[in-house]
């Protein structure tokens, strides 16, 4: 049972891509928060490995190694949680790819699999959890998004159209569900510093551009978006829906 509003004591999420990255940072903040954790990557080992972690640490969690992008897997791990009385009250839709080069150079195939990665699989994976929070009347989603939900650079094209989509999957996903007691958000991470962004973080030029545009003057740490999880996760935002929030250290505020 809650005893606050950010607490997430008794609550299970699966937070896809998160045995590294920003899902990682996101996971384990759920479970200092009191959340069983679901733990998801592609690749089994490593998934079991920061399972092991988070059990040291005291927490709960357990392992559910798929491709987001891999329909079947997903339908099975769905089965599984049935099968095995897992309710996920909690799903944030973290997993995704980057994959940078001018338009006009992508083949159809690499779009595709950045559109598939990054935006088809928070449908799917949405509405498979969706159809299991209508059926208790309660859930939350929470999409991950991006700047290049809002805006655009060169260069990350493909990127840019999945994450406007996510911004808008997530108003879809608000209006439909909402009704059935499920919030779905988005949360708009900015410049972070991950492993996606490495070639980015070590480009003097990019860096330095990016320093212009930041009023916080700093990449953000994968840490800084657990408040806004835990806020989006909790009863602290059940009135709160088809909203995206972006921590971005005021990069979208600015001209
Ligand atoms: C890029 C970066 C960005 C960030 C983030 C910004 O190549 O511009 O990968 O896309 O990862 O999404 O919000």
């Amino acid at each position: 049972m809650s005893t606050s509003l950010f607490d997430l004591s008794g609550k299970t999420a699966l937070v896809t891509g998160s045995s590294r990255g920003l899902g990682r940072a996101i996971a384990e903040g759920f479970a200092k928060a009191g959340a069983r954790l679901v733990i998801n990557g592609t690749d089994p080992q490593r998934t079991m490995a920061a399972v092991e972690e988070f059990r040291a640490a005291g927490h709960q969690a357990e392992a559910c190694s798929f491709n987001v992008t891999d329909e079947e897997a997903v339908l099975s791990a769905f089965a599984r949680f049935d099968a095995e009385g897992i309710a996920i009250d909690i799903l944030v839709n973290n997993a995704g790819i980057q994959h940078r080069k001018p338009l006009v150079e992508f083949t159809t195939d690499e779009w595709r699999r950045v559109i598939e990665t990054n935006l088809t699989s928070a449908f799917v994976i949405g509405r498979e959890a969706a159809k299991r929070m209508i059926a208790r009347k309660s859930g939350k989603i929470i999409n991950i998004g991006s700047l290049a939900s809002e805006l655009a650079r060169p260069t990350v094209g493909p990127y840019t159209a999945a994450k406007g989509g996510i911004r808008n999957l997530t108003k879809a996903m608000a209006v439909e569900w909402a009704q059935h007691g499920i919030q779905a958000n988005a949360i708009g991470p900015g410049y972070m510093l991950t492993d996606m962004n490495q070639a980015l973080m070590s480009n003097p030029d990019f860096n330095n551009w990016l320093m212009s545009r930041i009023p916080s003057k700093r990449w953000g740490r994968p840490d800084e978006l657990v408040g806004t999880a835990i806020f989006l996760a909790s009863d602290a935002s059940t009135y709160v829906n088809g909203q995206t929030i972006y921590v971005d250290g005021g990069m979208l505020a600015a001209m």
